[in-house]
């Protein structure tokens, strides 16, 4: 099947302001070569209306997503950002269930599976992130996590097959320079395929699986050469734009 790879660039907690413009400028310019390649930016919330801007007035095919938001449409939720929000703001995307979010901010499978819903709603389309600790892995509870997490959300991908997107990060591998081989990712990524295929094959066949954690230009070709790796979502490699370019050229 062929699906369409897609990169996308998780800033997290960097690059606001005029720092977000050039570093958009600079993806569009580097994307400009891959007629075949999805990218999408997700620069903090304060950059997203001018990466907007930067995006619409280069006519760029780069989209724009955002890094979280709450799962409510509106309401007394102080320092929150609602779906409705982020479109407003020209977010097409959001990155739902981050490690970070789950490890730092306590959310749970069921919150994330409701931010999912919410997402959806908003036509936002969800990148649901999964992975395993370092921890669970070493136990060898790899494939178990991931299930678990992974079926959590999975009724609400299933209503919109192709919609939103999963990204398999395995905890130990984020901003750690320690990629997963690209055989134990396939592994993890075939596991979560068959998952979709239990609800429905459209699903299996339609559902792109991201792989994430310390994904660089010199490492991508072999991750994106696996079966069931349908792209990158990429963090600290994302605030370069000549690197982020080169991960970019793999998945063409
Ligand atoms: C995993 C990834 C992006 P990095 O968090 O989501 O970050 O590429 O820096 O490991």
């Amino acid at each position: 099947v062929a699906r369409r790879p897609l990169i996308a660039g998780n800033w997290k907690m960097n690059a606001g302001g005029q720092d977000a413009c050039s570093l958009a400028l600079g993806v569009v310019e580097a994307a400009r070569r891959s007629a075949r390649v999805d990218v999408v930016i997700c620069p903090p919330f304060t950059a997203l209306a001018a990466a907007a801007h930067e995006l619409w007035e280069s006519k760029s095919a780069v989209m724009l997503g955002a890094q979280n938001m709450h799962p409510e449409p509106a309401g007394a939720f102080t320092g929150e950002i609602s779906a409705p929000m982020l479109k407003d703001s020209g977010a097409t995307w959001v990155i739902l269930g981050h490690s970070e979010r789950r490890q730092i901010f306590g959310e749970t499978d069921e919150l994330i599976a409701r931010k999912i819903a919410a997402a959806i709603r908003a036509e936002l389309q969800p990148i649901a992130c999964v992975g395993e600790t370092l921890e669970e892995r070493e136990a060898g509870k790899t494939l178990e996590v991931v299930e678990r997490q992974t079926r959590a959300f999975l009724d609400e991908l299933a209503k919109r097959p192709g919609f939103g997107v999963i990204a398999y990060e395995p905890v130990w591998a984020i901003g750690t320079g320690k990629v997963a081989r690209p055989e134990d990712a396939q592994e993890v990524h075939a596991m979560i395929r068959g998952l979709c295929a239990s609800v429905s094959e459209e699903l299996a066949a339609s559902t792109r699986i991201l792989y994430g954690g310390s994904v660089k230009g010199d490492n991508a070709e072999g991750l994106l050469g696996q079966a069931d790796v349908d792209g990158a979502l990429v963090g600290g490699a994302s605030l370069d734009a000549t690197g982020f370019g080169k991960i970019i050229d793999s998945a063409e």
